[in-house]
């Protein structure tokens, strides 16, 4: 088109010419694209819709100033003609509509407008709204990280003057997490680019129902955040603004924000009719200023285009378009027979591939020599101090590791010389900011859904996170995090990003004065969250050696410390060598018998020793005590195994027994075990009610020692 003779003598336009006309296509092809889509869900060859109707302007514009492969992005669904702009074709996004196999944001599996891309460093989307700020931050966090230490691995470089995009709407904005965010990104002065396309309506919910005033205002607090607001519907408005915007987030100075006002033409989805809840005049204001027909009007007065030839660039993306869409509706049809691929892929160790009882053996005779040699190896520890110890083992064998949440760091730098130093509640990470330094082991904002959060930007960033959860009992707030990003990362991207991490989560009772806040189980929530590991050790060997592996994996893990066992004397064993990695998935007998089997983890393991020791030694009874070790995956074979022995199945957990982990355990076995049992699978657990504080309350809570006792006297008599 610039080759036109009539543009010849036309003054230089403020922006490239050929950017110009790509954009002003680009902007007709994603309006062409939701008109497609539209068409085609009528046709039931699309089955969900959602727009990025008069957020075209804005999107092309900010990607101008962008990088795709070099800077990351967390957009969110409105953001169709961002990412076309970032190179994504119409295609893919097409493929992506129809659910194909060929979908490269997610196979099949995420609804439209759910990007992706690794190559261009676009991060796999959810849906909760602005639940991509915090990770977007820790994103940027790792960036910093990373840029400084040169000889990371593969899958780990970062550039000196990147930046993170992330972008929400204005309704989005009233999600704790945004502000959670900006906490972080504004205290850190972290090179993050907030973008608000403030369209007004958050599906039917007007903007002045969600603040009480615009969120350009309502940052004003936030020292160090650069904020501007401009006309989203003006493409070259918004070129100019984020220009400027940009050249400042990536020299380093802090964040920025942009609230970008824009329209929504369209009903915020293809579930929603807007015209039930908006005048025909609103609707005419809006359309009376249509970012494309601004864009188009201003390149005509510019002489860029005549109007002929922007008619002719119009007829030409929904060609274009038509053309995708025949691609897309010809891409391989996803395999049902495939969707349990990449919910979580557990590392492969050559090292413990022999039986477990084997590389029990091995272990112990390991531990034995290298105890002779006077390191700290086979230095007796109980469990808590196995996770300590680990913790620094495996810091210092792995840069990408970073220990971060409330309390956990030791003290401040100036003062490090003559205190001894916090180290988190429990001590369990005490000493890790003196070996390690600031950098490596760091105080979070009291904040669980920033702790989390910041940890899945590390993660996608490729490094090793390890954030702390300081009780489980105030594990909430970072739900959202934990379920909906990080658990399903893997999934929803069919494999393209991971999640790796391992959140360290203090559990538990039996405390006698811990009472409802700071004694709880729970276990079995996150059992049900398909993405997720979960690793409960008892005594110390196993904390050791499955922390070991929880780093090696690349999924996050929940690994699970019980408070009660951090100290105890019964948890005490020599520190294992470092080639001591327990693998998930694999309980272990504590101690044999023929005729009953108690399945159990955490705490109630000792109490079901006891309680086995106890039956022997009065009823003469032998009881067999598996302890799983780790609840996603648990391994059912071991529970096969011991029922085909003993025809009898008791699960013991601490945990409330109405939907308690057990409940799965006796399932199976029911289902699976049938032909075995001489009796009915039994289960104990907490009694359905929250944790007392006075100790006699707390003991009748409790599975106790007497309870199993009682229990299992009578499934044996059975
Ligand atoms: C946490 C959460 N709550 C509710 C929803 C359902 N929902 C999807 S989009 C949306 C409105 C978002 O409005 P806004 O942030 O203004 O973005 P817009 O769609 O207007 O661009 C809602 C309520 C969701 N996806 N996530
Ligand atoms: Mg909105």
């Amino acid at each position: 088109m610039s080759s036109d003779p009539h543009l010849a003598d036309a003054p230089a336009p403020e922006f490239p010419r050929a950017e110009l006309i790509a954009d002003f296509r680009m902007a007709c092809i994603s309006r062409a694209i939701d008109d497609g889509e539209i068409r085609m869900q009528k046709q039931s060859r699309v089955f969900f819709q959602i727009s990025g109707a008069g957020h075209e302007a804005l999107g092309l514009a900010l990607a101008r100033n962008l990088r795709p492969g070099y800077d990351w992005f967390f957009p969110y669904y409105r953001d169709q003609a961002l990412c076309l702009g970032l190179g994504v074709t119409p295609t893919d996004v097409l493929l992506q509509a129809v659910g194909s196999a060929d979908d490269p944001s997610s196979g099949g599996r995420q609804m439209p407008s759910h990007w992706g891309s690794a190559e261009r460093n676009i991060v796999t989307q959810s849906s909760p709204t602005g639940s991509q700020c915090i990770p977007a931050v820790g994103c940027a966090e790792a960036g910093r990280y990373l840029v400084r230490l040169p000889e990371m691995p593969d899958g780990c470089q970062a550039h000196g003057d990147e930046l993170t995009y992330v972008s929400l709407g204005e309704g989005a904005v009233s999600e704790g997490e945004f502000w959670e965010s900006l906490n972080t990104a504004c205290t850190l002065h972290l090179p993050v680019l907030y973008v608000v396309a403030d369209n007004g309506f958050a599906i039917s919910v007007p903007a002045a129902d969600q603040h009480p005033a615009p969120v350009v205002e309502l940052v004003r607090g936030f020292r160090g955040l650069e904020r501007a607001r401009v006309d989203g519907t003006d493409y070259f408005a918004v070129r100019r603004t984020v220009r400027s915007m940009v050249e400042r987030v990536r020299a380093g100075v802090g964040p920025a924000l942009l609230h970008a006002d824009v329209i929504r033409p369209y009903s915020h989805s293809a579930a929603d009719t807007q015209t039930s809840y908006r005048s025909p005049e609103e609707l005419a204001v809006e359309a009376a200023h249509d970012p494309i027909d601004r864009f188009e009007a201003a390149l005509i007065d510019q002489g860029v285009l005549t109007p002929d030839e922007a008619a002719a660039i119009r007829a030409d993306a929904v060609e274009a378009v038509a053309k995708a869409s025949a691609e897309a509706l010809a891409g391989a049809r996803p395999d049902p027979t495939r969707i349990t691929d990449n919910v979580t892929a557990l590392p492969v160790l050559e090292a413990v591939t022999e039986t477990e009882t084997e590389a029990e053996t091995e272990t112990e005779a390991e531990i034995e020599t290298e105890a002779g040699t006077g390191t700290e190896v086979g230095e007796p520890v109980a469990l808590g101090e196995a996770i300590r110890r680990t913790l620094h083992e495996q810091m210092a064998a792995d840069v990408r590791i970073r220990v971060f949440g409330e309390d956990v760091a030791d003290a401040r730098e100036a003062l490090l010389a003559e205190l001894e130093g916090k180290g988190g509640v429990f001590g369990t990470t005490h000493g890790l900011q003196r070996d390690f330094g600031q950098a490596r082991c760091f105080n979070t904002p009291l904040s669980e859904a920033n702790i989390i959060g910041r940890g899945v930007g590390h993660g996608l960033r490729g490094l090793r996170p390890c954030p702390e959860i300081q009780f489980f009992d105030y594990i909430w707030p970072a739900m959202t995090q934990i379920k909906s990003e990080a658990a399903t990362i893997r999934w929803r991207s069919n494999g393209s990003f991971t999640c790796p991490m391992v959140v360290r989560v203090p559990i538990g009772g039996y405390l006698t004065g811990g009472a409802i806040w700071h004694s709880q189980s729970g276990e079995s929530i996150f059992a049900h969250v398909p993405g997720l590991l979960i690793a409960f050790p008892s005594r110390a060997s196993d904390a050791a050696g499955l922390l070991r592996y929880a780093f090696r994996c690349e999924d996050p893990v929940l690994f699970l410390e019980h408070k009660h066992l951090l100290r105890q004397p019964y948890t005490v064993e020599p520190f294992p060598g470092p080639d001591h990695v327990v693998p998930f998935g694999r309980g272990c007998i504590r101690r044999p018998g023929d005729d009953l089997t108690i399945v159990t983890w955490g705490a109630t393991v000792e109490k079901s020793l006891q309680a086995a020791a106890r039956l022997a030694e009065t009823e003469g009874l032998e009881v067999e005590v598996v302890d799983l070790r780790t609840i996603a995956p648990w391994d059912h074979d071991i529970v096969a195994e011991s029922v085909a022995t003993t025809h009898r199945l008791l699960v013991v957990h601490e945990d409330v027994l109405t939907g308690g982990f057990g409940a799965e355990v006796a399932a199976w076995a029911a289902e699976h075990c049938f032909e075995q049992l001489d009796a009915p699978v039994s289960r104990l657990g907490a009694l359905d009610t929250h944790v007392a504080y006075e100790p006699t309350l707390e003991a009748a809570i409790l599975p106790q020692v007497d309870d199993i006792v009682a229990v299992a006297r009578d499934l044996a008599g059975y």
